[in-house]
Protein backbone atom coordinates (compact mmCIF):
# COMPACT_ATOMS: atom_id res chain seq x y z
CA UNK A 1 0.00 0.00 0.00
CA UNK A 2 1.44 4.03 -0.82
CA UNK A 3 1.74 6.11 2.12
CA UNK A 4 -0.19 9.02 2.35
CA UNK A 5 0.42 12.17 4.52
CA UNK A 6 -0.77 15.19 2.71
CA UNK A 7 -4.17 15.80 1.25
CA UNK A 8 -4.16 18.30 -1.56
CA UNK A 9 -8.12 19.63 -1.66
CA UNK A 10 -8.82 21.03 -5.60
CA UNK A 11 -12.41 22.95 -5.65
CA UNK A 12 -14.62 22.34 -8.45
CA UNK A 13 -13.74 26.42 -9.07
CA UNK A 14 -9.91 25.56 -8.57
CA UNK A 15 -8.60 23.96 -11.85
CA UNK A 16 -5.63 26.00 -12.21
CA UNK A 17 -2.39 23.54 -12.52
CA UNK A 18 -0.59 26.31 -10.81
CA UNK A 19 -2.79 26.32 -7.91
CA UNK A 20 -1.35 27.21 -4.71
CA UNK A 21 -2.81 24.24 -2.90
CA UNK A 22 -0.64 22.18 -5.89
CA UNK A 23 2.42 23.75 -5.62
CA UNK A 24 4.50 21.54 -3.47
CA UNK A 25 3.28 18.05 -4.53
CA UNK A 26 4.80 15.51 -3.07
CA UNK A 27 5.21 12.03 -5.69
CA UNK A 28 5.34 9.98 -3.00
CA UNK A 29 3.05 11.18 0.25
CA UNK A 30 0.80 13.74 -1.70
CA UNK A 31 -2.99 12.63 -2.53
CA UNK A 32 -5.06 15.42 -4.45
CA UNK A 33 -8.91 15.01 -3.38
CA UNK A 34 -11.45 16.35 -5.36
CA UNK A 35 -15.15 15.24 -4.63
CA UNK A 36 -19.11 16.12 -6.17
CA UNK A 37 -21.04 16.68 -3.60
CA UNK A 38 -24.72 17.65 -3.26
CA UNK A 39 -23.68 20.50 -0.02
CA UNK A 40 -21.82 22.14 -3.13
CA UNK A 41 -24.22 21.07 -6.19
CA UNK A 42 -27.40 22.45 -3.71
CA UNK A 43 -26.81 24.93 -1.59
CA UNK A 44 -28.11 27.18 -4.09
CA UNK A 45 -30.37 25.45 -7.00
CA UNK A 46 -27.49 25.67 -9.70
CA UNK A 47 -28.65 25.93 -13.36
CA UNK A 48 -27.86 22.00 -14.38
CA UNK A 49 -25.40 23.19 -17.73
CA UNK A 50 -23.56 25.12 -14.91
CA UNK A 51 -23.02 21.52 -12.67
CA UNK A 52 -22.46 20.16 -15.92
CA UNK A 53 -19.93 22.21 -16.58
CA UNK A 54 -17.80 22.26 -13.24
CA UNK A 55 -18.41 18.75 -12.94
CA UNK A 56 -17.26 17.68 -16.71
CA UNK A 57 -14.13 20.38 -15.85
CA UNK A 58 -13.25 18.78 -12.44
CA UNK A 59 -13.08 15.02 -13.93
CA UNK A 60 -10.67 16.52 -17.11
CA UNK A 61 -8.89 18.35 -14.32
CA UNK A 62 -8.54 15.39 -12.49
CA UNK A 63 -7.50 13.02 -15.32
CA UNK A 64 -4.94 15.70 -16.70
CA UNK A 65 -3.05 15.41 -12.99
CA UNK A 66 -3.08 11.38 -13.41
CA UNK A 67 -1.29 11.59 -16.49
CA UNK A 68 1.52 13.92 -15.31
CA UNK A 69 1.93 11.23 -12.02
CA UNK A 70 -0.23 13.01 -9.35
CA UNK A 71 -2.11 10.11 -7.12
CA UNK A 72 -5.38 11.55 -7.40
CA UNK A 73 -8.72 10.64 -5.46
CA UNK A 74 -11.77 11.53 -7.48
CA UNK A 75 -15.04 11.11 -6.00
CA UNK A 76 -17.94 10.85 -7.94
CA UNK A 77 -21.49 12.04 -7.15
CA UNK A 78 -22.69 8.99 -7.77
CA UNK A 79 -20.17 6.94 -5.44
CA UNK A 80 -22.11 4.82 -2.62
CA UNK A 81 -19.75 5.77 -0.13
CA UNK A 82 -19.87 9.79 -1.03
CA UNK A 83 -20.85 11.59 2.15
CA UNK A 84 -21.94 14.27 -0.18
CA UNK A 85 -20.09 17.23 2.22
CA UNK A 86 -16.35 18.27 1.78
CA UNK A 87 -15.64 18.14 5.14
CA UNK A 88 -16.96 14.57 5.25
CA UNK A 89 -15.25 13.20 2.39
CA UNK A 90 -12.10 15.13 3.95
CA UNK A 91 -12.71 13.01 7.25
CA UNK A 92 -12.92 10.17 5.23
CA UNK A 93 -9.80 10.64 3.48
CA UNK A 94 -7.86 11.21 6.30
CA UNK A 95 -9.29 8.36 7.55
CA UNK A 96 -8.48 5.66 4.58
CA UNK A 97 -5.02 6.47 4.31
CA UNK A 98 -4.05 7.91 7.40
CA UNK A 99 -2.84 11.41 5.84
CA UNK A 100 -1.99 13.64 8.65
CA UNK A 101 -2.30 17.06 7.21
CA UNK A 102 -4.45 18.69 4.51
CA UNK A 103 -3.58 21.64 2.32
CA UNK A 104 -5.64 24.05 0.46
CA UNK A 105 -6.57 27.22 -1.08
CA UNK A 106 -8.73 29.71 -0.05
CA UNK A 107 -12.33 29.68 -1.80
CA UNK A 108 -14.45 31.83 -2.94
CA UNK A 109 -17.91 32.07 -0.47
CA UNK A 110 -17.40 33.61 2.88
CA UNK A 111 -20.15 30.34 3.27
CA UNK A 112 -17.46 27.84 2.57
CA UNK A 113 -14.39 29.81 4.06
CA UNK A 114 -16.29 29.83 7.37
CA UNK A 115 -16.65 25.72 7.03
CA UNK A 116 -12.99 25.72 6.55
CA UNK A 117 -11.67 27.67 9.08
CA UNK A 118 -13.12 25.03 11.35
CA UNK A 119 -11.80 22.21 9.83
CA UNK A 120 -7.93 21.64 11.70
CA UNK A 121 -10.56 21.58 14.80
CA UNK A 122 -13.26 19.45 13.33
CA UNK A 123 -10.94 16.51 11.30
CA UNK A 124 -8.34 16.96 14.48
CA UNK A 125 -5.24 17.54 11.48
CA UNK A 126 -3.49 20.88 10.78
CA UNK A 127 -5.05 22.51 7.64
CA UNK A 128 -3.43 24.74 5.50
CA UNK A 129 -4.93 27.35 3.95
CA UNK A 130 -3.18 29.45 1.26
CA UNK A 131 -3.40 32.10 -0.85
CA UNK A 132 -5.58 32.35 -4.35
CA UNK A 133 -2.44 33.92 -6.26
CA UNK A 134 -4.84 33.71 -9.13
CA UNK A 135 -5.95 36.99 -8.48
CA UNK A 136 -4.01 39.66 -9.51
CA UNK A 137 -4.92 41.61 -6.19
CA UNK A 138 -4.23 40.25 -2.77
CA UNK A 139 -7.39 40.96 0.00
CA UNK A 140 -4.28 42.69 2.08
CA UNK A 141 -3.49 45.34 -0.88
CA UNK A 142 -7.20 45.68 -1.75
CA UNK A 143 -7.67 46.70 1.93
CA UNK A 144 -4.75 48.92 1.65
CA UNK A 145 -5.82 50.77 -1.29
CA UNK A 146 -9.83 51.36 0.09
CA UNK A 147 -8.11 52.82 3.06
CA UNK A 148 -8.98 55.70 4.11
CA UNK A 149 -10.53 56.81 1.11
CA UNK A 150 -13.91 58.48 1.03
CA UNK A 151 -15.12 56.88 -3.04
CA UNK A 152 -14.38 53.70 -4.27
CA UNK A 153 -14.58 53.68 -7.34
CA UNK A 154 -13.00 51.30 -9.64
CA UNK A 155 -11.80 53.49 -12.29
CA UNK A 156 -9.08 54.61 -9.53
CA UNK A 157 -8.51 51.37 -8.65
CA UNK A 158 -8.14 50.14 -11.94
CA UNK A 159 -5.74 52.66 -12.99
CA UNK A 160 -3.62 51.51 -9.73
CA UNK A 161 -3.91 47.98 -10.99
CA UNK A 162 -2.66 48.93 -14.78
CA UNK A 163 0.74 50.40 -13.36
CA UNK A 164 1.23 47.63 -10.72
CA UNK A 165 1.17 45.24 -13.79
CA UNK A 166 2.72 46.88 -16.66
CA UNK A 167 -0.63 46.98 -18.84
CA UNK A 168 -1.30 49.09 -21.77
CA UNK A 169 1.37 51.55 -20.37
CA UNK A 170 4.34 53.40 -22.16
CA UNK A 171 6.29 54.56 -19.28
CA UNK A 172 3.99 56.37 -16.61
CA UNK A 173 1.31 56.82 -19.08
CA UNK A 174 -1.36 55.08 -20.57
CA UNK A 175 -1.11 53.82 -24.02
CA UNK A 176 -2.93 56.51 -26.17
CA UNK A 177 -2.91 59.01 -23.75
CA UNK A 178 -5.95 57.99 -21.67
CA UNK A 179 -7.29 55.47 -19.11
CA UNK A 180 -10.67 55.11 -20.56
CA UNK A 181 -12.19 54.56 -23.99
CA UNK A 182 -15.65 54.32 -23.34
CA UNK A 183 -16.87 57.04 -25.02
CA UNK A 184 -16.08 55.29 -28.38
CA UNK A 185 -17.98 52.44 -27.16
CA UNK A 186 -21.59 51.54 -26.21
CA UNK A 187 -23.12 51.99 -29.47
CA UNK A 188 -26.78 50.96 -30.25
CA UNK A 189 -27.11 47.60 -32.33
CA UNK A 190 -27.26 48.62 -36.14
CA UNK A 191 -30.33 47.10 -37.49
CA UNK A 192 -29.48 42.97 -38.70
CA UNK A 193 -26.68 43.15 -35.95
CA UNK A 194 -25.22 39.89 -35.80
CA UNK A 195 -22.44 38.19 -33.57
CA UNK A 196 -19.65 36.84 -34.94
CA UNK A 197 -19.98 32.23 -34.75
CA UNK A 198 -18.68 30.86 -32.14
CA UNK A 199 -17.13 27.17 -32.02
CA UNK A 200 -18.22 24.74 -30.04
CA UNK A 201 -16.63 21.63 -28.52
CA UNK A 202 -17.38 17.63 -28.96
CA UNK A 203 -18.35 15.99 -25.87
CA UNK A 204 -16.37 13.26 -25.09
CA UNK A 205 -17.28 10.17 -22.90
CA UNK A 206 -16.81 11.94 -19.69
CA UNK A 207 -19.08 14.59 -20.30
CA UNK A 208 -21.68 12.29 -22.03
CA UNK A 209 -21.72 10.69 -18.66
CA UNK A 210 -21.86 13.92 -16.51
CA UNK A 211 -24.95 14.72 -18.60
CA UNK A 212 -26.70 11.63 -17.73
CA UNK A 213 -25.99 12.09 -14.15
CA UNK A 214 -26.35 15.99 -14.02
CA UNK A 215 -30.21 14.65 -16.01
CA UNK A 216 -30.80 12.30 -13.28
CA UNK A 217 -29.85 14.20 -9.93
CA UNK A 218 -31.30 17.53 -11.39
CA UNK A 219 -34.27 17.59 -13.00
CA UNK A 220 -35.49 20.03 -11.28
CA UNK A 221 -32.91 22.58 -11.54
CA UNK A 222 -33.27 25.41 -13.65
CA UNK A 223 -32.04 24.91 -17.16
CA UNK A 224 -31.73 22.87 -20.20
CA UNK A 225 -28.58 20.33 -21.12
CA UNK A 226 -29.38 20.62 -24.87
CA UNK A 227 -26.65 21.62 -27.08
CA UNK A 228 -24.26 21.70 -24.27
CA UNK A 229 -21.12 24.03 -26.07
CA UNK A 230 -19.11 24.55 -22.94
CA UNK A 231 -15.09 23.88 -22.74
CA UNK A 232 -14.51 21.76 -20.11
CA UNK A 233 -10.32 21.26 -20.56
CA UNK A 234 -7.96 24.06 -20.03
CA UNK A 235 -7.05 23.57 -23.92
CA UNK A 236 -10.49 23.77 -24.47
CA UNK A 237 -10.70 26.97 -23.05
CA UNK A 238 -7.54 27.96 -24.65
CA UNK A 239 -9.46 27.60 -27.98
CA UNK A 240 -12.23 29.47 -26.98
CA UNK A 241 -9.52 32.43 -25.88
CA UNK A 242 -7.82 32.22 -29.20
CA UNK A 243 -10.72 32.49 -30.99
CA UNK A 244 -12.27 35.39 -29.29
CA UNK A 245 -8.96 37.51 -29.15
CA UNK A 246 -8.87 36.59 -32.98
CA UNK A 247 -12.54 36.68 -34.39
CA UNK A 248 -14.30 38.54 -31.77
CA UNK A 249 -12.48 41.23 -29.74
CA UNK A 250 -12.04 43.54 -32.71
CA UNK A 251 -16.04 44.37 -32.26
CA UNK A 252 -16.00 44.51 -28.43
CA UNK A 253 -15.74 47.65 -27.37
CA UNK A 254 -18.42 48.92 -30.35
CA UNK A 255 -21.34 46.82 -29.21
CA UNK A 256 -20.43 46.00 -25.35
CA UNK A 257 -23.84 47.21 -24.42
CA UNK A 258 -25.87 46.42 -27.19
CA UNK A 259 -28.70 43.51 -27.00
CA UNK A 260 -30.33 41.87 -30.15
CA UNK A 261 -33.12 39.20 -29.84
CA UNK A 262 -32.09 35.93 -30.88
CA UNK A 263 -28.00 36.86 -30.40
CA UNK A 264 -26.80 36.29 -27.09
CA UNK A 265 -23.42 37.03 -27.30
CA UNK A 266 -22.81 39.42 -29.53
CA UNK A 267 -19.04 40.57 -29.52
CA UNK A 268 -18.73 39.09 -25.69
CA UNK A 269 -15.80 36.80 -24.51
CA UNK A 270 -17.85 34.08 -23.25
CA UNK A 271 -14.58 33.26 -20.97
CA UNK A 272 -15.90 34.13 -17.58
CA UNK A 273 -16.86 30.72 -16.44
CA UNK A 274 -13.69 29.28 -17.47
CA UNK A 275 -11.04 32.29 -15.82
CA UNK A 276 -14.14 31.94 -12.71
CA UNK A 277 -13.42 27.75 -12.58
CA UNK A 278 -9.53 28.17 -13.48
CA UNK A 279 -9.54 26.77 -16.45
CA UNK A 280 -8.20 30.40 -17.62
CA UNK A 281 -5.75 33.08 -15.60
CA UNK A 282 -6.51 36.17 -15.93
CA UNK A 283 -3.41 37.51 -16.07
CA UNK A 284 -2.37 35.30 -19.77
CA UNK A 285 -6.23 36.72 -20.55
CA UNK A 286 -4.55 40.67 -20.00
CA UNK A 287 -1.50 39.77 -21.86
CA UNK A 288 -2.83 38.04 -24.99
CA UNK A 289 -5.59 40.85 -25.49
CA UNK A 290 -2.48 43.20 -25.14
CA UNK A 291 -0.59 41.49 -27.66
CA UNK A 292 -3.56 41.91 -30.29
CA UNK A 293 -3.66 45.76 -29.65
CA UNK A 294 0.63 45.94 -30.16
CA UNK A 295 0.11 43.63 -32.89
CA UNK A 296 -2.40 45.76 -34.91
CA UNK A 297 -4.86 43.18 -34.81
CA UNK A 298 -7.30 44.76 -32.47
CA UNK A 299 -8.68 48.52 -31.76
CA UNK A 300 -7.40 50.12 -28.38
CA UNK A 301 -11.13 51.03 -27.43
CA UNK A 302 -12.17 47.30 -28.02
CA UNK A 303 -8.71 45.63 -26.37
CA UNK A 304 -8.39 48.51 -23.34
CA UNK A 305 -12.76 48.09 -22.71
CA UNK A 306 -11.79 44.34 -22.09
CA UNK A 307 -9.22 44.05 -19.98
CA UNK A 308 -11.10 46.91 -17.81
CA UNK A 309 -13.60 44.34 -17.25
CA UNK A 310 -10.95 41.21 -16.19
CA UNK A 311 -8.24 43.61 -14.43
CA UNK A 312 -10.33 46.14 -12.86
CA UNK A 313 -13.87 45.06 -12.71
CA UNK A 314 -13.11 41.20 -11.73
CA UNK A 315 -10.60 42.49 -9.30
CA UNK A 316 -12.42 45.29 -7.72
CA UNK A 317 -15.44 42.70 -7.13
CA UNK A 318 -13.55 40.74 -5.04
CA UNK A 319 -12.30 43.22 -3.56
CA UNK A 320 -15.22 44.82 -1.93
CA UNK A 321 -16.66 41.44 -1.56
CA UNK A 322 -13.67 40.07 0.89
CA UNK A 323 -13.62 43.29 2.51
CA UNK A 324 -17.30 43.80 3.24
CA UNK A 325 -18.29 40.53 4.41
CA UNK A 326 -20.27 38.96 6.25
CA UNK A 327 -22.25 42.25 6.48
CA UNK A 328 -22.72 43.26 3.22
CA UNK A 329 -24.80 40.28 2.14
CA UNK A 330 -27.44 41.45 4.64
CA UNK A 331 -27.47 45.03 3.36
CA UNK A 332 -30.50 46.51 1.94
CA UNK A 333 -30.16 50.22 1.69
CA UNK A 334 -33.53 50.74 -0.25
CA UNK A 335 -35.66 48.62 1.86
CA UNK A 336 -36.65 46.12 -0.92
CA UNK A 337 -39.05 43.38 0.23
CA UNK A 338 -40.98 42.13 -2.41
CA UNK A 339 -40.34 38.41 -3.52
CA UNK A 340 -39.22 36.98 -7.00
CA UNK A 341 -41.36 37.24 -9.55
CA UNK A 342 -42.01 33.48 -11.00
CA UNK A 343 -41.08 34.54 -13.95
CA UNK A 344 -37.11 35.17 -13.48
CA UNK A 345 -37.27 31.09 -13.51
CA UNK A 346 -39.81 30.21 -16.13
CA UNK A 347 -39.30 33.08 -18.97
CA UNK A 348 -43.14 33.37 -19.15
CA UNK A 349 -44.08 37.19 -19.34
CA UNK A 350 -45.39 39.63 -22.46
CA UNK A 351 -42.28 41.54 -21.38
CA UNK A 352 -39.71 40.55 -24.31
CA UNK A 353 -37.06 41.91 -23.01
CA UNK A 354 -37.04 39.87 -20.05
CA UNK A 355 -38.43 36.78 -21.70
CA UNK A 356 -35.23 37.30 -23.90
CA UNK A 357 -32.80 37.50 -20.83
CA UNK A 358 -34.17 34.62 -18.82
CA UNK A 359 -34.42 32.55 -21.95
CA UNK A 360 -31.01 33.14 -23.01
CA UNK A 361 -30.16 31.83 -19.03
CA UNK A 362 -32.00 29.10 -19.33
CA UNK A 363 -30.48 27.98 -22.36
CA UNK A 364 -26.75 28.90 -22.09
CA UNK A 365 -26.56 29.36 -18.21
CA UNK A 366 -25.19 32.40 -19.41
CA UNK A 367 -26.87 36.28 -20.03
CA UNK A 368 -24.53 39.16 -21.13
CA UNK A 369 -23.45 42.20 -18.69
CA UNK A 370 -26.22 44.60 -19.94
CA UNK A 371 -28.59 41.84 -19.84
CA UNK A 372 -27.94 41.31 -16.55
CA UNK A 373 -27.77 44.84 -15.35
CA UNK A 374 -30.47 46.47 -17.42
CA UNK A 375 -33.21 44.06 -18.31
CA UNK A 376 -33.05 41.26 -14.90
CA UNK A 377 -31.53 44.00 -12.51
CA UNK A 378 -32.72 47.11 -13.56
CA UNK A 379 -36.35 45.03 -13.08
CA UNK A 380 -35.49 44.03 -9.83
CA UNK A 381 -34.12 47.45 -8.70
CA UNK A 382 -37.60 49.51 -9.74
CA UNK A 383 -39.82 46.45 -8.88
CA UNK A 384 -38.43 46.39 -5.37
CA UNK A 385 -37.64 43.02 -4.88
CA UNK A 386 -35.28 41.75 -1.96
CA UNK A 387 -31.74 41.52 -2.65
CA UNK A 388 -31.52 38.32 -1.11
CA UNK A 389 -34.25 36.87 -3.55
CA UNK A 390 -32.89 38.01 -6.39
CA UNK A 391 -29.04 37.65 -5.36
CA UNK A 392 -30.00 33.69 -4.85
CA UNK A 393 -31.02 33.94 -8.40
CA UNK A 394 -27.93 35.09 -10.06
CA UNK A 395 -26.13 32.92 -8.26
CA UNK A 396 -27.90 29.92 -8.97
CA UNK A 397 -28.25 30.64 -12.81
CA UNK A 398 -25.20 31.73 -14.52
CA UNK A 399 -22.67 29.55 -15.04
CA UNK A 400 -19.58 31.80 -14.07
CA UNK A 401 -21.43 32.24 -10.64
CA UNK A 402 -19.81 32.48 -7.05
CA UNK A 403 -20.59 34.67 -4.54
CA UNK A 404 -17.41 36.77 -4.52
CA UNK A 405 -18.49 37.88 -8.27
CA UNK A 406 -22.44 37.72 -8.37
CA UNK A 407 -22.96 39.64 -4.55
CA UNK A 408 -21.16 42.62 -5.08
CA UNK A 409 -22.19 42.55 -9.12
CA UNK A 410 -25.74 42.24 -8.25
CA UNK A 411 -26.16 43.69 -4.47
CA UNK A 412 -24.11 46.69 -5.03
CA UNK A 413 -23.91 47.33 -9.04
CA UNK A 414 -27.64 46.26 -9.97
CA UNK A 415 -29.88 46.65 -6.50
CA UNK A 416 -27.70 49.66 -4.90
CA UNK A 417 -28.47 47.69 -1.82
CA UNK A 418 -24.87 48.77 -0.15
CA UNK A 419 -26.05 52.56 -0.70
CA UNK A 420 -23.64 53.17 -3.62
CA UNK A 421 -20.27 51.56 -1.86
CA UNK A 422 -19.83 50.65 -5.10
CA UNK A 423 -22.25 52.43 -8.21
CA UNK A 424 -22.24 56.24 -7.94
CA UNK A 425 -25.79 56.07 -8.70
CA UNK A 426 -28.55 53.61 -9.00
CA UNK A 427 -28.24 51.92 -12.36
CA UNK A 428 -32.18 52.59 -12.71
CA UNK A 429 -33.63 52.67 -16.32
CA UNK A 430 -36.72 53.35 -18.48
CA UNK A 431 -37.87 51.40 -21.29
CA UNK A 432 -36.67 54.32 -23.36
CA UNK A 433 -33.67 52.96 -22.52
CA UNK A 434 -34.25 49.40 -23.62
CA UNK A 435 -35.53 50.23 -26.54
CA UNK A 436 -32.26 52.67 -27.53
CA UNK A 437 -30.19 49.75 -26.53
CA UNK A 438 -31.81 46.48 -28.44
CA UNK A 439 -34.17 45.41 -30.46
CA UNK A 440 -36.55 43.90 -27.88
CA UNK A 441 -39.18 46.46 -27.65
CA UNK A 442 -40.60 46.12 -31.75
CA UNK A 443 -41.80 42.88 -31.10
CA UNK A 444 -42.92 43.54 -27.20
CA UNK A 445 -46.31 43.41 -26.26
CA UNK A 446 -45.59 46.78 -24.42
CA UNK A 447 -45.10 50.23 -25.91
CA UNK A 448 -42.00 51.75 -24.34
CA UNK A 449 -43.40 54.82 -25.64
CA UNK A 450 -46.63 54.56 -22.98
CA UNK A 451 -45.93 54.84 -19.29
CA UNK A 452 -49.43 54.44 -18.44
CA UNK A 453 -52.63 52.63 -20.05
CA UNK A 454 -52.70 48.26 -20.48
CA UNK A 455 -49.96 48.80 -23.51
CA UNK A 456 -47.90 51.02 -21.56
CA UNK A 457 -43.91 49.45 -20.85
CA UNK A 458 -44.03 48.42 -17.45
CA UNK A 459 -40.35 49.86 -16.64
CA UNK A 460 -41.71 53.40 -17.65
CA UNK A 461 -43.59 53.98 -14.76
CA UNK A 462 -41.95 51.86 -12.56
CA UNK A 463 -38.60 53.86 -12.94
CA UNK A 464 -40.67 57.14 -11.92
CA UNK A 465 -42.16 55.35 -9.07
CA UNK A 466 -39.03 54.18 -8.10
CA UNK A 467 -37.53 57.88 -7.98
CA UNK A 468 -40.81 58.83 -6.35
CA UNK A 469 -40.48 56.22 -3.29
CA UNK A 470 -37.03 56.44 -2.95
CA UNK A 471 -37.01 60.54 -2.97
CA UNK A 472 -35.92 61.01 0.47
CA UNK A 473 -32.82 58.57 0.32
CA UNK A 474 -31.83 59.65 -3.47
CA UNK A 475 -32.79 62.87 -4.09
CA UNK A 476 -29.52 64.12 -2.93
CA UNK A 477 -27.28 62.47 -5.19
CA UNK A 478 -25.98 65.16 -8.28
CA UNK A 479 -25.93 62.63 -10.69
CA UNK A 480 -30.10 62.04 -10.03
CA UNK A 481 -30.47 65.65 -10.24
CA UNK A 482 -32.22 65.90 -13.44
CA UNK A 483 -34.21 62.86 -13.34
CA UNK A 484 -35.76 64.81 -9.86
CA UNK A 485 -36.24 67.70 -11.46
CA UNK A 486 -38.50 66.26 -14.32
CA UNK A 487 -40.15 64.48 -11.77
CA UNK A 488 -41.14 67.81 -9.81
CA UNK A 489 -41.95 69.47 -12.84
CA UNK A 490 -44.27 66.78 -13.74
CA UNK A 491 -48.05 68.11 -13.53
CA UNK A 492 -49.34 66.58 -10.21
CA UNK A 493 -52.21 64.52 -12.50
CA UNK A 494 -50.25 62.80 -14.48
CA UNK A 495 -47.87 62.19 -11.58
CA UNK A 496 -50.60 60.27 -9.80
CA UNK A 497 -51.99 58.15 -12.59
CA UNK A 498 -48.18 56.93 -13.00
CA UNK A 499 -47.80 55.95 -9.41
CA UNK A 500 -51.35 54.36 -9.78
CA UNK A 501 -50.34 52.67 -12.52
CA UNK A 502 -47.22 51.60 -11.06
CA UNK A 503 -49.19 50.33 -7.91
CA UNK A 504 -51.08 47.85 -9.93
CA UNK A 505 -48.03 46.35 -11.66
CA UNK A 506 -46.64 45.74 -8.33
CA UNK A 507 -49.38 44.31 -7.02
CA UNK A 508 -50.07 41.78 -10.23
CA UNK A 509 -45.81 41.40 -11.01
CA UNK A 510 -46.74 37.93 -11.98
CA UNK A 511 -49.07 39.20 -14.79
CA UNK A 512 -46.62 40.97 -16.57
P1 LIG B 1 -17.26 39.98 -21.23
O1 LIG B 1 -18.28 41.00 -21.41
O2 LIG B 1 -16.60 39.45 -22.46
O3 LIG B 1 -16.15 40.55 -20.24
C1 LIG B 1 -14.84 39.98 -20.16
C2 LIG B 1 -14.55 39.43 -18.79
O4 LIG B 1 -14.46 40.47 -17.85
C3 LIG B 1 -15.58 38.47 -18.23
O5 LIG B 1 -15.38 37.17 -18.72
C4 LIG B 1 -15.34 38.58 -16.73
O6 LIG B 1 -14.30 37.71 -16.33
C5 LIG B 1 -14.87 40.02 -16.57
N1 LIG B 1 -15.95 40.89 -16.10
C6 LIG B 1 -16.69 41.73 -16.85
N2 LIG B 1 -17.51 42.46 -16.07
C7 LIG B 1 -17.31 42.04 -14.81
C8 LIG B 1 -17.87 42.40 -13.57
N3 LIG B 1 -18.79 43.35 -13.46
N4 LIG B 1 -17.45 41.74 -12.48
C9 LIG B 1 -16.51 40.78 -12.56
N5 LIG B 1 -15.93 40.40 -13.72
C10 LIG B 1 -16.33 41.04 -14.83
N6 LIG B 1 -19.65 37.92 -13.55
C11 LIG B 1 -19.22 36.73 -13.13
O7 LIG B 1 -18.14 36.30 -13.53
N7 LIG B 1 -19.95 35.99 -12.25
C12 LIG B 1 -21.15 36.41 -11.78
O8 LIG B 1 -21.78 35.73 -11.00
C13 LIG B 1 -21.64 37.67 -12.23
N8 LIG B 1 -22.83 38.14 -11.81
C14 LIG B 1 -23.28 39.34 -12.27
C15 LIG B 1 -24.49 39.82 -11.79
C16 LIG B 1 -24.97 41.05 -12.22
C17 LIG B 1 -26.28 41.58 -11.70
C18 LIG B 1 -24.21 41.81 -13.12
C19 LIG B 1 -24.69 43.13 -13.57
C20 LIG B 1 -23.00 41.34 -13.59
C21 LIG B 1 -22.51 40.11 -13.17
N9 LIG B 1 -21.28 39.62 -13.61
C22 LIG B 1 -20.84 38.40 -13.15
C23 LIG B 1 -20.40 40.42 -14.47
C24 LIG B 1 -20.58 40.20 -15.98
O9 LIG B 1 -21.93 40.35 -16.32
C25 LIG B 1 -20.07 38.85 -16.43
O10 LIG B 1 -18.74 38.67 -16.00
C26 LIG B 1 -20.09 38.74 -17.94
O11 LIG B 1 -21.39 38.93 -18.42
C27 LIG B 1 -19.57 37.39 -18.37
O12 LIG B 1 -19.67 37.25 -19.76
P2 LIG B 1 -18.40 37.35 -20.71
O13 LIG B 1 -17.37 36.38 -20.27
O14 LIG B 1 -18.90 37.20 -22.11
O15 LIG B 1 -17.89 38.79 -20.38
C1 LIG C 1 -20.38 25.23 -7.79
C2 LIG C 1 -19.89 23.87 -7.39
C3 LIG C 1 -20.69 22.77 -7.61
C4 LIG C 1 -21.99 22.85 -8.32
N1 LIG C 1 -20.30 21.55 -7.21
C5 LIG C 1 -19.09 21.40 -6.61
C6 LIG C 1 -18.67 20.13 -6.14
O1 LIG C 1 -19.37 19.15 -6.23
N2 LIG C 1 -17.45 20.05 -5.58
C7 LIG C 1 -16.63 21.12 -5.43
O2 LIG C 1 -15.51 20.97 -4.93
N3 LIG C 1 -17.04 22.33 -5.83
C8 LIG C 1 -18.23 22.49 -6.43
N4 LIG C 1 -18.65 23.72 -6.81
C9 LIG C 1 -17.76 24.87 -6.59
C10 LIG C 1 -17.81 25.30 -5.13
O3 LIG C 1 -19.15 25.59 -4.78
C11 LIG C 1 -16.87 26.47 -4.93
O4 LIG C 1 -15.58 25.99 -4.84
C12 LIG C 1 -17.19 27.22 -3.68
O5 LIG C 1 -18.44 27.81 -3.82
C13 LIG C 1 -16.17 28.32 -3.38
O6 LIG C 1 -16.06 29.23 -4.45
FE1 LIG D 1 -38.97 45.57 -22.35
FE2 LIG D 1 -40.66 47.61 -22.24
FE3 LIG D 1 -39.25 47.21 -24.44
FE4 LIG D 1 -41.19 45.52 -23.77
S1 LIG D 1 -41.42 47.67 -24.30
S2 LIG D 1 -39.15 44.98 -24.48
S3 LIG D 1 -41.05 45.53 -21.56
S4 LIG D 1 -38.44 47.74 -22.44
Amino acid sequence: MVSVSRIHLVLGDQLSPSLSALSDLEPDTSLVLMAEVMSEATYVKHHKKKIAFLFSAMRHFAQALEKKGIRVRYVTLDDPKNTQSLENELARALRETGATAVVATECGEWRLAEEMRTWSERLGVPVEIRTDDRFLCSIDDFRAWRKGRKQLRMEYFYRDMRRRHRVLMEGDDPVGGKWNFDAENRKPPASGLKGPKRISHRKDEITKSVLSLVEARFAEHMGTLESFHFAVTEAQAERELAHFIDEVLPGFGDYQDAMVEGEPYLYHSLISAYVNAGLLLPLDVIRRAEAAWYEGRAPLNAVEGFIRQILGWREYVRGIYWTEMPGYADRNHLKAERGLPWFYWSGETRMNCMAQAVGDTIEHAYSHHIQRLMVTGNFALLAGIAPSEVCEWYLAVYADAYDWVELPNTLGMALYGDGGLMASKPYAASGKYIDRMSNFCGSCAYDPKLTTGPKACPFNALYWEFLARNTERLSGNARLTNMYATWRRMDPLKQKAIRSHASKILEALEDL
